[in-house]
């Protein structure tokens, strides 16, 4: 009885097509009210010498079974996981289907067209933390104690956390002060990044991205800024004859510090870029304030440099007819199909920056 009872309960768990089905097998067999369980009960019933052999019988039977059925529970479950696999599998040597992958953000791109042009001349990029002290975003940069810029309306200080008043960077400048810190001259970096102020209208963001880029070594003068600026300017709008007009202005960390304008027109309401004789600001710079190189531990009688600083929502606005600065922050999906860029049109000089 226990052999035929055995090749029953074990073709039926071979024939278990799923974990569940396999389940019932094991409560219909070794369940509360299974069947070898029943037997087992019966064993009260026998002669102590009949019991203990058919105890000892139905014991081995009840191991067997149990044995079997986790075994095919291991057999199930890789079968399982095997079909998932091939199910799931993709080839990842395909090229990505267009229409249904995600966009490079605008901001990401232009970074990315930034750092080709860059990285072309000979610079490296560099980061930092968002989260600053006092010292490495004003103090290092020549702002006077009192400066407006340092006021709680314009910067986001965090809760006092013990001995350093925290800030959230107002602009990317202290990896600038960082880099000349760690690292000995010549000094060729530019650093995008995101920058926070607390300021919220049409034409500003609390959080917005920078990027600014520094040279320092020891004979780095005006004409090198001129010339660093024109080629960026030309290459990132894609305009050869691209005129750029030098403005004396002044900032803490530069001396002298000049604004660039790129020309342009307005005529008929459209802006263009080009030599038409109208003009629109685009970025800030100067040669590095000696006080800057000393707090940065660079010696301002042997080295002097050059650096500039731009918005990016302005630029990428500029480049690619994004009207409205708080649309990039939304995450728009429709915003993001339409001014977002394909993944894998990376941005190089040899392809022209984009197609
Ligand atoms: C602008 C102008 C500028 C800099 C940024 C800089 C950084 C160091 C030393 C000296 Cl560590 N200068 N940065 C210089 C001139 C202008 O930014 O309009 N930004 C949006």
């Amino acid at each position: 009885m226990p052999d035929a009872l055995k090749n029953e309960l074990l073709q039926l768990v071979t024939d278990a097509p799923d974990l569940a089905a396999l389940e019932e097998v094991r409560v219909a067999a070794l369940g509360k009210k299974g069947r070898v369980t029943g037997l087992m009960k019966e064993l009260g019933g026998l002669s102590p010498d009949e019991r203990r052999e058919r105890g000892a019988a139905l014991n081995l039977l009840k191991d067997e079974i149990a044995a079997a059925i986790d075994a095919r529970k291991a057999d199930l479950n890789t079968a399982h996981l095997k079909a998932r696999l091939e199910a799931e599998r993709i080839d990842v040597t395909l090229p990505v289907r267009p229409e249904v992958e995600g966009r490079i953000h605008p901001i990401s791109q232009t970074i990315d067209e930034i750092v080709a042009i860059f990285a072309e001349m000979g610079f490296t990029v560099a980061d930092g933390p968002d989260v600053e002290d006092d010292f490495h975003n004003f103090t290092a940069l020549n702002f006077p104690p009192g400066h407006p810029a340092r006021d709680m309306h314009d910067t986001f200080y965090l809760p006092d956390a013990g001995d350093k008043k925290m800030l959230l960077r107002t602009h990317t400048s202290p990896v600038q002060v960082r880099t000349m810190l760690s690292k000995k001259p010549p000094i060729r970096v530019i650093i995008p990044g995101r920058t926070f102020r607390s300021d919220y209208d049409m034409t500003h963001t609390p959080m917005f991205h920078q990027v600014e880029g520094l040279v320092i070594d020891e004979t780095t003068n005006m004409g090198h800024l001129k010339g660093c600026l024109i080629d960026f300017c030309r290459a990132f709008f894609d305009v050869d004859d691209l005129p750029l007009r030098f403005r004396p202005s002044f900032f803490p960390f530069t001396e002298p510090s000049a604004e660039v304008d790129i020309g342009c027109s307005r005529k008929g309401g459209e802006l263009k870029l080009g030599n038409f004789g109208d003009w629109l600001e685009i970025l800030g710079c100067g040669m590095v304030h000696p006080n800057v190189l000393e707090a940065c531990g660079v010696d301002s009688t042997r080295y002097q440099g050059f650096a500039f600083g731009m918005g990016i929502e302005r630029i990428a606005m500029l480049k690619y007819g994004i009207p409205d600065l708080r649309t990039f922050f939304e995450a728009d999906l429709r915003w993001l199909k339409h001014y977002g860029f394909v993944p894998l049109d990376v941005p190089s000089l040899a392809s022209g920056l984009t197609r």
